[in-house]
């Protein structure tokens, strides 16, 4: 019923064979659950031994949902909403218990999770967490003190109906490390100090958002704990169309990634457009101080709206930055 699937380890170095990252697939019944029930033949969520993860409390753990399962028999609607308990002990008491995690550890914050299909009971303990929260495909934790095994759970209120398509939760031990390179500001005179947004994106969903300055160069460094394969990586200056890298791999060390940024998006809706002229045109002939003074269309950072700026502009004009996906 439960599966441990080693996947794949990434390999960094020349001659010295370093491990990037592990990841662990762990399959599951998605009758399976940890959770109170109530007539109903669900079965058991296996413990999962933290060891066999290859990760200890005090370890940053990756989370991620892989495959999906259906609520309702092979053709019933298909998610992949789940929930996860660390704990002490291996223990699972039998599913008439609301507390059958014996040794149920707190971690992040609680999902309230449904009551009972049959009879309406409840099932709700305060220790558990949602892997993939609002949609957020993944979850990083710090584990716990204590903590021994993990369990995890599809997020239903009747299980034994439940029907698995390659359902299962990815696991990774998260190691800080850095992104950096250079963000080309192209016309504008000097990038120091200039702050862009870079995020991080897994599924076309934004998983962190840090804001950085640059340096000499247009150089950015930013440290993240996300790990393994399947990201995109996207910057946006404050009057830059934003641009994104996809395919990237999170290993350990560093990852470069030079970003070349179009100029000219004096609104900010990431698309250089009349809208933009607008804006140029209202702060026209206006310099830093001067009342009506609009800094964001000062594309070339030389103080004053003017001529060049307007310039820049009608070189981008039409272009659109990348979207999250
Ligand atoms: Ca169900
Ligand atoms: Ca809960
Ligand atoms: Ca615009
Ligand atoms: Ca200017």
């Amino acid at each position: 019923m439960n599966k441990i699937i080693r996947t794949w380890g990434g390999i960094v170095g020349i001659g010295c064979c370093q491990l990037a990252f592990a990841q662990v697939v762990v399959l599951q019944d998605a009758r399976a659950t940890y959770l109170r029930v109530n007539n109903d033949a669900a079965l058991d969520a296996p413990a999962i031994a933290l060891t066999s993860l290859g990760v200890a409390p005090g370890n940053v753990l990756q989370m991620e949902v892989v495959g999906d399962f259906s609520r309702q028999g092979t053709g019933g609607v298909r998610i992949d909403k789940t929930t996860a308990v660390f704990s002490s002990s291996a223990v699972l008491l039998s599913g008439t218990n609301l507390n059958r995690v014996q040794g149920a550890i707190d971690a992040g914050t609680d999902i309230a999770t449904l009551n009972t299909w049959q009879g309406g009971l409840s099932t709700d303990i305060a220790q558990d967490f949602e892997v993939n929260p609002n949609a957020v495909p993944e979850r990083i934790l710090q584990i716990p003190a204590g903590s021994t095994h993990i369990f995890f759970s599809p997020f239903d209120d009747f299980f034994e109906d439940n029907v698995s398509f390659g359902y299962g939760v990815r696991f990774t031990k998260a190691v800080s490390k850095s992104i950096k390179g250079t963000c080309n500001l192209q016309e504008y005179i000097d990038p120091i100090n200039t702050f862009v947004t870079v995020e991080i994106i897994k599924r076309g969903v934004v998983v962190e958002s840090q804001m950085t300055p640059l340096t000499v160069g247009g150089n950015y460094t930013i440290f993240t704990l996300h790990t393994g394969p399947g990201y995109s990586v996207r910057a946006k200056g404050s009057h830059w169309l934003a641009q994104r890298i996809d395919n990237v791999t999170l290993s350990s060390g560093m990852v470069t990634l030079n970003f070349d940024l179009v100029n000219g998006d004096i609104d900010r809706d990431n698309a250089v457009t009349i809208f933009d002229y607008v804006e140029l045109s209202t702060s026209f002939d206006k310099g830093i101080g001067e009342n009506g003074f609009n800094a964001n269309a000062d594309l070339d950072g030389d103080g004053f709206v003017s001529i060049f700026d307007y310039l820049i502009l009608s070189n981008s004009f039409d272009h659109v930055g990348d979207e999250l996906s």
